[in-house]
């Protein structure tokens, strides 16, 4: 059973390439993002409180995500896909625990390297497309910021325990995916 997780700045083509790794092993996709904005869209009572909080484009609490992926993991069967988790080493840490209390390992992290500009011009197109609140120029940097500070040292987290594959994540999202396949494989 394979637990993936797929790694990289905003903007670097997670969710995009989720769809394609899910389909070819078979895995449950699980989105923090996706979850947390579901969260917003229902107005939770914490969706009501980490609004403004993705809308500055900062990171939510580590004990919200936690939890949350603590019950989704409970709920698989077949093995996962984690899309934008962990984006703090605290979180790698408590996946490591969480996989572990379930009789699992993670297999690999796959690390999307795409350049600041594309990744602004990618997220800027997506708000002409989308409109998503946290897709605008201001919130895009405090985004990348926050990538730089709280989440790039995830890499070498993984990269210790020899479970980082880098991918280039520039070109075609097919040729991406090639890549991506190849370096789950290896
Ligand atoms: P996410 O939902 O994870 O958003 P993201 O980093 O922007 O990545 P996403 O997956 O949506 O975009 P993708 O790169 O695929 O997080 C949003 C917010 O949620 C965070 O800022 C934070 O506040 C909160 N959050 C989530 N997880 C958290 C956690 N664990 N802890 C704390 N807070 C958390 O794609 C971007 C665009 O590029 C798309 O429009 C796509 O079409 C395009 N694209 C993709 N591949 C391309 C390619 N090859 N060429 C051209 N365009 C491409």
């Amino acid at each position: 059973m394979k637990n993936i997780v797929i790694f990289g700045a905003p903007g670097a083509g997670k969710g995009t390439q989720s769809d394609f790794i899910v389909e070819t092993y078979g895995l449950t996709h699980v989105s923090t993002g996706d979850l947390l904005r579901k969260e917003i869209a229902d107005q939770t009572e914490l969706g009501l409180r980490i609004k403004s909080i993705m809308d500055a484009g900062q990171l939510v609490s580590d004990d919200i995500v936690v939890e949350m992926m603590d019950k989704a993991i409970a709920a698989d069967t077949k093995g996962m896909l984690f899309d934008g988790f962990p984006r703090t080493v605290a979180q790698a840490e408590t996946l490591d625990k969480l996989l572990a209390k379930h009789g699992r390992t993670l297999t690999c992290m796959v690390q999307l390297e795409v350049p600041k500009d594309e990744l602004m011009r990618r997220l800027l197109e997506r708000a002409k497309i989308q409109g998503r609140a946290d897709d605008n120029e201001a919130t895009i940097n405090n985004r990348l910021q926050e990538y730089n500070n709280k989440t790039k040292p995830v890499a070498e987290y993984y990269a210790t325990q020899g479970k980082q594959r880098i991918v280039d994540g520039l070109g075609t999202i097919e040729d991406i995916a090639a890549r991506i396949k190849q370096a789950i494989d290896k």
